[in-house]
């Protein structure tokens, strides 16, 4: 759990743009041993969709959404250390955007979830098409391949992306997220073909411990 006063004077030093005071906040946090993951849901995850809804309500500007973003993607990459970090246990996964989606922060939230819990993550970031993602999922061949999607209107780029990593890999496991998926998840092909979805990093990070007894 954060406190609300942390939340509160974090969220004040996002969007004044105090970059140091953000740091500090995060590296107190993370000495204190809350958890990465709260970090990213509780802390993070809450802030970006609170500015979401001042940018739609047109109360901040986008030069702000846009430095509040970069803040946090800066920070996001100071979380990992070799204390938190669990030993390799020998499992890769390949995490990124589908095609055209330019919401990044919670596919790399997402494969630093994986790194704490032992996995090798290649993310990719933003938007990468189809194809080429499937030719490197063929290259790397992955346990697990992570996609995101945020806006609404790439939902059919996500089910392309999806076909044709099952047409090239039947027995891919492939999980997905992001807040454009609980509006189509009928859509998607469901966890007996391999395919799972998930509502956040909480029940990721659940689901890796859940697993991560499992013979490689
Ligand atoms: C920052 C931002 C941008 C930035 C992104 C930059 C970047 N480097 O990421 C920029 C400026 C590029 C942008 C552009 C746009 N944006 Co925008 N953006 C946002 C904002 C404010 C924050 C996004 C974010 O980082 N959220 C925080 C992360 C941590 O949350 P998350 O992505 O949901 O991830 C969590 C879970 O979903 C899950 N998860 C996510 N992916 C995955 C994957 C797997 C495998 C798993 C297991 C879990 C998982 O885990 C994460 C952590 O718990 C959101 C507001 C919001 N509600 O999110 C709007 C928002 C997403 N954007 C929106 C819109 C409309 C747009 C634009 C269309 C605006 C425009 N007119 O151009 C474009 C579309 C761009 C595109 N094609 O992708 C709308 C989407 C509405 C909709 N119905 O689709 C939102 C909701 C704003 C709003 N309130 O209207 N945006």
């Amino acid at each position: 759990m954060i406190k609300q006063i942390t939340y509160l004077t974090f969220l004040d030093a996002l969007l004044s743009g105090d970059k140091l005071l953000c740091q500090s906040i995060v590296r107190n946090l993370i000495d204190n041993k809350i958890p990465v993951e709260t970090v990213y849901f509780d802390l993070f995850q809450k802030i970006m969709y609170r500015i979401g809804t001042m940018w739609e309500k047109n109360q901040i500007s986008i030069a702000v959404e846009h430095q509040a973003t970069q803040i946090i993607d800066e920070l996001i990459s100071t979380t990992l250390n070799e204390s938190n970090r669990q030993d390799r246990i020998g499992k890769r996964c390949i995490i990124s955007c589908v095609d055209k989606e330019y919401h990044l922060l919670g596919a790399k939230m997402v494969s630093y979830i994986f790194e704490l819990n032992g996995w090798d993550a290649i993310f990719l970031g933003a938007s990468t098409p189809p194809k080429t993602l499937v030719k490197f999922i063929v290259e790397k061949d992955p346990h697990v391949v992570g996609l995101s999607n945020n806006f609404h209107l790439n939902f059919l780029r996500l089910l392309e992306t999806v076909e044709l990593i099952k047409q090239a890999r039947p027995h891919q496991q492939i999980y997905l997220g992001g807040q454009a998926i609980g509006q189509i998840a009928d859509k998607l092909p469901k966890e007996n073909e391999g395919v799972r979805i998930f509502s956040s990093i909480m029940d990721l990070n659940k689901h890796l411990k859940e697993i991560s007894l499992q013979p490689v």
